[in-house]
């Protein structure tokens, strides 16, 4: 079976672009892992049973041939192989209740194994919270909440060890999916829920809203960087940081564009005395390798463009078309490329 499951995971591979690695048979984490065997057992029986099928029923249409080449005469009952046939019913009918209840079972197990980490009691809890059609990570901490730190569409986690996922919607049901790592979690307004998982293996995941919610589903999209815990907590402590005020000529330029105009309402960046909690956190813009929720690369052609013209990437989204001269934008790119 090897064959099989390397032409699987790379057809699952090759899906997978821009770099990060999305695949539900590619597990690298212990969640994961439970339900990659889970698909694999079930695979393996579903595929059994479909030969078996098959078999049987060219069986039965070869022998239905047969019977009328030797023209039976259609009249007499012919209840010894009426018997048979209702024996090899019978037993079909056991053999499939035995198999979907064993498949329950294990599949019940799987479901009770997943939930098992929560014992652990993780250190790290991260709350994410959809939104139409972005996702926003808060790293609460609970010792100081000043520290908490709030990003987007980009989780962190270090590998090896257990974390703590509280998700909430403030709009629609979403889903978020990690499969590498975790199975689906919906995201259900009013209704928070907790789940729980762990990396074993560092690398760089895609992640996607898998539950319909409107327009930009498609492009709801986040990046798990599970990485060693030495590696996460310097990423959680620079997070943590306010950025330094800037000192270049253009980037001042950049910060007082952003203070003063639309900007401030939907968006945050510390140290701005903004608070705007509409679109994504900005206050570490420059650190993410990716913009609205991986739609584009966050390079300052990029940044312009999104800035510029967000609803030509993506129509129907909370944020408006800006106009602004060359070098005023040019001013406010550089401001946020400054957001390390
Ligand atoms: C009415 C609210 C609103 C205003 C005003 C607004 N934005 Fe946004 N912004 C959003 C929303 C919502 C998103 C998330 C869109 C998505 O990915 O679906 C976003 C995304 C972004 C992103 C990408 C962030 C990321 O991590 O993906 C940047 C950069 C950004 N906005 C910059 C700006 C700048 C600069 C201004 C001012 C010129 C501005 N925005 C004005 C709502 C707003
Ligand atoms: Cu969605």
């Amino acid at each position: 079976m090897r064959w099989a499951r390397f032409a699987l995971l790379s057809a699952a591979l090759s899906l997978a672009s821009c770099g990060g690695n999305q695949s539900a048979v590619d597990a690298a984490g212990i969640q994961a892992e439970r339900l990659e065997s889970l698909w694999w057992l079930f695979l393996y029986i579903t595929a059994a049973v479909y030969v078996i099928v098959m078999i049987v029923l060219g069986v039965a249409v070869a022998r239905r041939r047969r019977a009328t080449a030797a023209s039976v005469p259609e009249t007499s009952p012919d209840i010894k192989r009426d018997n048979r046939a209702a024996t090899i019913v019978k037993v079909a009918v056991a053999l499939s209740v035995v198999t979907l209840f064993a498949l329950m079972v294990t599949s019940f197990r799987t479901g009770k194994a997943i939930a098992s980490l929560a014992d652990e009691k993780p250190e790290i809890a991260i709350k994410i919270t959809g939104h139409q059609w972005w996702w926003e990570m808060e790293y609460q901490d609970e010792g100081n909440p000043s520290h908490n730190v709030l990003t987007a569409n980009e989780l962190h986690v270090p590998v090896g060890r257990a974390i703590k996922v509280l998700l909430q919607s403030t709009d629609v049901i979403h889903s978020l999916w990690m499969p590498n790592l975790h199975g689906k979690k919906d995201l259900v307004p009013l209704y928070p829920t907790t789940f729980y998982f762990e990396a074993s293996r560092p690398g760089t995941y895609w992640g996607q809203c898998a539950e319909f919610c409107g327009y930009q589903h498609a492009k709801m999209r986040f990046m798990v960087v599970a990485e060693s815990p030495e590696d996460f907590s310097k990423w959680l402590s620079a997070q943590q940081q306010t950025p330094p005020q800037p000192t270049d000529a253009l980037e001042k330029r950049g910060l007082s564009i952003f203070a003063t105009s639309v900007c401030a309402q939907c968006h945050t960046i510390q140290g701005t005395g903004t608070n705007g909690r509409v679109g994504p956190n900005l206050t570490h813009i420059a650190s993410r390798p990716y913009i609205a929720a991986g739609s584009l690369q966050n390079t300052d052609q990029n940044l312009a463009e999104w800035i510029a013209d967000p609803q030509h990437i993506k129509p129907g989204i909370k944020m408006p078309m800006n106009f602004y001269s060359d070098e005023d934008m040019r001013a406010l790119v550089a401001y946020l490329k400054s957001l390390k």
